[in-house]
C-alpha cells in the first residue's frame, strides 16, 4: 500500500484555480490504488442495477460501495480543496464518467452550476476529475474554457449528448478552449462555473473519470442521498 501524502494547495496553484477556474494537481493517487478502484467499478457494474444515463457511467457514486464511499471521503483531497471550498466541506454529488471504445460519445459544453444550482447556490462549488487511465485528445479528454467561470451561469438547453443541459450542439467551439490531458494519477481540479466539454473516444479502449463534486458546508442540500458534510463549518 502506498504511503498516503496530505498536501495543501501551493499559493500559485490556489491563485491559477481562481484566475483559471482550474487547476491541474500531479501525482495526488497512486496507480496501484486506481487500478484497483477501476476494478470496483467493474465489480459494481456486474452487480447494480440503475446506474447511469450513459454507457458505463455509475451515478450516486459514494452510494454505491464501502471504497466508493471512502474514495468520495478521501483526507487528501479534502485537504487539497480546503482553501477553495469553505466553510467547511460537504459533497454534492459523484459519478464515474466513461466514454466506451471507438465511441462518439460526446459531453457538450456546460458548466456544472447549470444542473447544481437547481438544488441551492453556493459560493465555492467545484469538482475533482479523476481520469482511470492516461487521457488525451483520442481517446477524449477533457476542454476548458480559462477564466469563464467568472461570468456566472449562462443559458443552456438541451442539445443532445451525454448531458441533457449544455449551452449548445456537438459542433459548439470556443477560439479561447484549451484541451486538458490528464495523466493517470493526476487531478483536474475545476470550479461549477467553468465551461467545459469532452468529444468521443477514438481509442480502442474505455475511458473512465470519476468527477465528485464539493461544496461549503453552510449550503443545506446537495443532489439527494448524496450530500454529505465530511467537515462542518465550526
Ligand atoms: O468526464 C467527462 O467527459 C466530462 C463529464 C462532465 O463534464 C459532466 O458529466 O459534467
Amino acid at each position: 500500500m502506498a504511503t498516503v501524502q496530505i498536501a495543501k494547495l501551493t499559493s500559485e496553484e490556489l491563485s491559477t484555480y481562481h484566475e483559471q477556474g482550474y487547476v491541474l494537481l500531479h501525482d495526488v493517487f497512486p496507480k496501484d490504488e486506481l487500478e484497483a478502484m477501476d476494478r470496483e467499478m467493474d465489480r459494481i457494474q456486474a452487480t447494480q442495477e440503475d446506474l447511469g444515463r450513459n454507457p458505463g457511467w455509475v451515478m450516486q457514486l459514494g452510494l454505491r460501495s464501502e471504497v466508493t464511499q471512502q474514495f468520495a471521503r478521501d483526507e487528501r483531497v479534502l485537504t487539497l480543496i480546503e482553501d477553495i471550498v469553505k466553510p467547511g466541506i460537504s459533497i454534492f454529488s459523484g459519478k464515474l464518467t466513461a466514454k466506451s471504445p471507438r465511441s462518439d460519445e460526446i459531453c457538450h459544453w456546460h458548466q456544472d452550476d447549470a444542473y447544481y444550482n437547481a438544488q441551492a447556490p453556493s459560493e465555492t462549488r467545484m469538482s475533482t476529475w479523476i481520469p482511470l487511465q492516461d487521457t488525451d485528445e483520442e481517446n477524449g479528454c477533457m476542454w476548458v474554457v480559462p477564466g469563464s467561470h467568472k461570468g456566472g451561469v449562462v443559458a443552456h438547453g438541451p442539445y443532445g449528448g451525454q448531458c441533457p443541459k449544455c449551452m449548445g450542439s456537438a459542433d459548439l467551439m470556443f477560439d479561447d478552449a484549451i484541451l486538458c490531458p490528464v495523466k493517470m494519477g493526476d487531478m483536474l481540479l475545476f470550479s461549477a462555473c467553468l465551461w467545459h466539454h469532452s468529444k468521443g473516444n477514438r481509442t480502442d479502449r474505455v475511458r473512465r473519470a470519476f468527477i465528485v463534486s464539493y461544496q461549503e458546508a453552510t449550503v443545506p442540500r446537495g443532489n439527494g442521498k448524496q450530500y454529505t458534510v465530511l467537515r462542518p463549518a465550526n
